[in-house]
Order: C-alpha cells, then sequence, then structure tokens
C-alpha cells in the first residue's frame, strides 16, 4: 500500500524527505497557505471541529479515514497516483516515448501556464463559497461544503507541489501568485471567467458544484493523460477526491427538486414559493446560467494552443488512452458548431485544433446524464415539466457564440429580443432575492431547511441526523 508519512509536517508520498530543496521551498509556501486560508477560507468556521475525509493512502481501498478535525489542522499534503511501470506517451508527436519524469525543456512554459490554470481555479472556488457556511441548510450540507472546501485546498497543494519541485525559480513565484489572485477582484482576478463569479447562496453552490466542478472533472482527466507523469500521477488522485464534490452538486440538487415537487403536490400548487420552496422555473434559469458558464471553460471551439498541448502530449482527450484511432490526429476531422448567418449549423474541422470542442462535447453528455435523472424525480412525483440544458450558444462569452445571443432552444437573436426575454432565461433580481430569502441557517441535528429535501443517506455509514459539526 502506498501509505501517506504523517509523521512529517507536509505529508506525503512523494519522499518529500530526500528532497531538502523542495522541502524547504514548500516549508516557506506552508504558512502564506495558512494565511491565505484563514483570510478567505470558510468564515466563522475555522475553530470548530467537522467530521472530514482525510486521504491516509492512494491505493483504492484505504485512501480515506473520517474523524472530527478542526479546518485549520486538515492534513493538507502532497499524494500522487501509484506509478504505471513502464507507462509511455499516450498520443501526440512524442507517442510511444518513455513518460517525462521532468519537464521537457521546450515545453516549460506551456506547461507552467496549463499547471498555474488549473491550480488557479481551487483557491478561487474555496474564495467562492468561504461566506456559505452562515446560512447551511443542514449540519450534513455544512460539512459536506467544508470537506470540498478542504479538498479544493489541497488541489492547490498538488498544483504548487508541481511547479515548486519541476520549476525552479518560476514555479515558486507562480506558487506565491496563486495565493495572492482573488476571485471577482477587479485589479487580480482569477485566471478564468467562471471562478470570478458569485457563488452568493446555496442554489447557486450546488449548481456549480455540479457544473463546474465536472468541468474540473474532464480538465483533470485530459491532464491524467499528460506525458508529464507527475502531472498525470497528481491528477489521478484529485479525480479521486473530485467525485464527492459531482456527488455533492447531483444529488443536492436532486433533493432541491425532490423537495420542490413535494411541495406542488401536498399543497396542490405550482405556487411553491408560498410554501418555501424553490419553483422548477427558477431551477431552470439557475441551470441556465451555470450551464453556461462552465461551457465557457473549455475555451474556443478552434483553438490552436489545444491542438499544440495535445500535439505536444502534455493535454490528451478524455479517456484517451481507452480511443481506438492513431492519437494523432494529424488527418482526422471532427464536428463543429457554425454560424452561417444567423443559424447555428455545424462542419467538419481538422480535429486537432477542435479539441476544445470534442472534450465540450464530453462534457454536456455528462451533464445530459444528471439532468435526466433530476426529470426522472418530477416524472415520479407525477409533474408534467422537464428541466432542459439550454443551446450551447446560450449566453457564452468565450468563442464562436460570444459574439451572438441566442435563445436557450438555440435561436439566433436580435439584441432587443434577448433584451425582452432573457428575465424568462437568467435569474432576475426578484429571483436571486428569493433564494436569498430561504437562506436561513438550519443547525438543529437531523433538520433540514425548507427548501432541500435530506438525503438518502448520511456520510460514511453515519445516521443523516449525525452531528457533522459541532457549533456548540
Ligand atoms: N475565461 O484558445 P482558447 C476545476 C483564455 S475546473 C477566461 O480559446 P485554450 C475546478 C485562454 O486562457 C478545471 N479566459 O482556449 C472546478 C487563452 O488565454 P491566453 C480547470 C479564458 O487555451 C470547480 C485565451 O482565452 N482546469 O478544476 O485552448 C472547483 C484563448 O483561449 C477562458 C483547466 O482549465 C475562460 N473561460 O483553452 C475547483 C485545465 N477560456 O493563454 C476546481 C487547464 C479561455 O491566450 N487549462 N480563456 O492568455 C486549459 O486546458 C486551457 O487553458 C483552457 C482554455 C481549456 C482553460
Amino acid at each position: 500500500m502506498a501509505g501517506i508519512d504523517y509523521s512529517e509536517r507536509i505529508p506525503n508520498n512523494v519522499s518529500l524527505a530526500d528532497n531538502r530543496r523542495l522541502q524547504r521551498a514548500l516549508e516557506e509556501w506552508h504558512p502564506k497557505f495558512l494565511d491565505w486560508w484563514m483570510q478567505m477560507g470558510p468564515e466563522g468556521f475555522q475553530a470548530k471541529d467537522v467530521y472530514l475525509r482525510t486521504a491516509v493512502s492512494v491505493d483504492a481501498q484505504g485512501w480515506a479515514q473520517f474523524d472530527y478535525v478542526r479546518m485549520p489542522e486538515y492534513r493538507w499534503g502532497l499524494f500522487l497516483a501509484e506509478p504505471e511501470s513502464g507507462r509511455t506517451i499516450g498520443f501526440g508527436d512524442h507517442m510511444g516515448a518513455p513518460a517525462w519524469q521532468d519537464v521537457p525543456g521546450e515545453y516549460r512554459g506551456v506547461l507552467r501556464r496549463l499547471i498555474v490554470t488549473q491550480g488557479d481555479t481551487e483557491p478561487a472556488s474555496v474564495e467562492q463559497q468561504r461566506h456559505l457556511g452562515r446560512t447551511c441548510p443542514s449540519l450534513y450540507d455544512l460539512r459536506n461544503l467544508f470537506q470540498i472546501n478542504v479538498e479544493e485546498g489541497r488541489h492547490l497543494w498538488a498544483m504548487v507541489y508541481l511547479l515548486d519541485a519541476y520549476f525552479g525559480r518560476d514555479g515558486r513565484e507562480e506558487s506565491e501568485a496563486l495565493l495572492q489572485r482573488r476571485s471577482g477582484d477587479r485589479d487580480k482576478p482569477r485566471i478564468l471567467g467562471a471562478f470570478n463569479e458569485k457563488t452568493p447562496d446555496w442554489l447557486s453552490y450546488l449548481m456549480f458544484t455540479y457544473f463546474t466542478d465536472r468541468d474540473g472533472k474532464y480538465q483533470l482527466a485530459s491532464l491524467a493523460e499528460s506525458g508529464f507523469d507527475p502531472l498525470s500521477r497528481t491528477c489521478r488522485f484529485m479525480l479521486t477526491e473530485e467525485a464527492h464534490h459531482l456527488f455533492v452538486g447531483e444529488t443536492g440538487i436532486g433533493r432541491v427538486v425532490q423537495r420542490t415537487c413535494e411541495l406542488m403536490r401536498e399543497g396542490k400548487t405550482d405556487d411553491v414559493r408560498r410554501l418555501g420552496g424553490i419553483d422548477l422555473e427558477t431551477l431552470q434559469k439557475y441551470i441556465n446560467f451555470h450551464y453556461s458558464v462552465s461551457l465557457d471553460l473549455f475555451g474556443s471551439e478552434v483553438s490552436t494552443n489545444a491542438a499544440n498541448f495535445y500535439t505536444m502530449g502534455l493535454k490528451g482527450r478524455f479517456e484517451e488512452s481507452k480511443k481506438k484511432d492513431d492519437h494523432r490526429l494529424k488527418d482526422a476531422t471532427y464536428t463543429v458548431s457554425e454560424l452561417v448567418g444567423d443559424r447555428i449549423t455545424t462542419r467538419e474541422a481538422p480535429a486537432l485544433p477542435s479539441l476544445n470542442e470534442r472534450l465540450r462535447d464530453d462534457y454536456i453528455a455528462d451533464c445530459q446524464r444528471g439532468v435526466d435523472r433530476w426529470n426522472q424525480i418530477i416524472k415520479k412525483h407525477g409533474i408534467d415539466f422537464e428541466l432542459r440544458l439550454p443551446n450551447r450558444g446560450f449566453r457564452r462569452a468565450i468563442g464562436l457564440f460570444a459574439e451572438v445571443k441566442v435563445s436557450p432552444d438555440g435561436l439566433v437573436l436580435s439584441e432587443a429580443a434577448w433584451d425582452s426575454n432573457k428575465h424568462a432565461w437568467l435569474p432576475t433580481e426578484a429571483d436571486q432575492a428569493y433564494v436569498q430569502s430561504l437562506m436561513r441557517p438550519v443547525t438543529e441535528r437531523g433538520r433540514f431547511a425548507s427548501w432541500i429535501a435530506p438525503p438518502a443517506r448520511g456520510v460514511n455509514s453515519q445516521p443523516v441526523d449525525f452531528e457533522y459539526v459541532r457549533l456548540a
């Protein structure tokens, strides 16, 4: 078993003790990380005991241990998935060569940029969620929020490890900069759009964990294919943690849908706001917003960056190793969206620059699966309503659709038509104010806010009314 050495100040399975230079760099960064965590991490709960999962080994069976922990004492550390002996590069110009154990000199800048972009999202999400604890719908949900926050903190550690271990002084400067940018800050914002949006309420947070964390799954899976082996191994382990974040999003929204349907049936009304629920129309608007912001995270439909990442062997496709083609794609094509006048159509484009669109397609199919499950809940209650993913051109800020206005049904609209309809498609100030009005803390064991159903089961076989966070 690949155990983690907790006797060290920084728990790790990367033999940190044998690398004095790296150890010094990380020990210098550690207090700065803690300062950032105290300043920008979950507000108001740093001294509370939280029932958290900590990684104790990186093998499939034994990697998680549950216990009460105060968040600043969480064992952040450096964990890589087991090495695969004899691993070779699986795609691009270097296909078949042994995977790199060190940074290939000619790709240094590009690789650093990829790692920094990934790393930047992790602290950003903690910053976005920092005020949510005060309005938690239950202790169960509060604990899950904190679990996600500490794991995003650990994912930041994972990227900082790569920067400090493999990129020398530049890497150390980037590690510092990751703690200096701030989500939503006008002067020093986070790198990617979605990570500068606000997460002002729990509905937005559940949507974020469903839609935006799912971008994380697809980006990490693509980086897990990397020919740079330390990045691949780091991302493979991060994906095991990511699964819980997606679970929180999918089941969380499912529980909101469930509660709304119960209220509609019990009250024999569509007007669930009267009963303290979130109406399905409002849920649809939140889906429209978070889905479109998250689609932007895949970059432009046609991107030379994406082609280069692939050709260089740095970032593969989702499940690259399962694909049965030449893994070079020089002569292949892929279907991408196209705008012809005010019509959205498709065209065949060279496959390499279309890799962002391909990954977005994989993501869209995955998003749809959850929506189908939520619709099952609605159907089971005998309610005639279907939640839908809007068209991929809806409300986009990056790529082909950034220049046009597109309805959820995929019609290209005039500015005037957009302006007169957008209130029906996106949360209005009144919708947001209503959702905000529901955000009153529920912290009694086993109790849940009016707008969300209890989960089917508790965490780690504990009952739903377990004291997941000790507030006293
Ligand atoms: N916002 O050729 P383009 C996660 C920039 S989430 C702002 O279209 P490219 C997590 C782009 O950087 C996963 N800027 O795109 C989730 C480029 O700028 P430069 C995060 C954007 O480069 C929840 C320019 O526009 N990981 O883990 O092919 C909680 C032209 O770019 C945006 C990664 O993203 C945007 N939305 O692809 C916690 C993986 N989109 O370089 C965590 C690493 C594009 O010209 N990143 N731009 O200055 C990448 O693979 C690529 O950078 C991207 C963009 C896919 C993001």
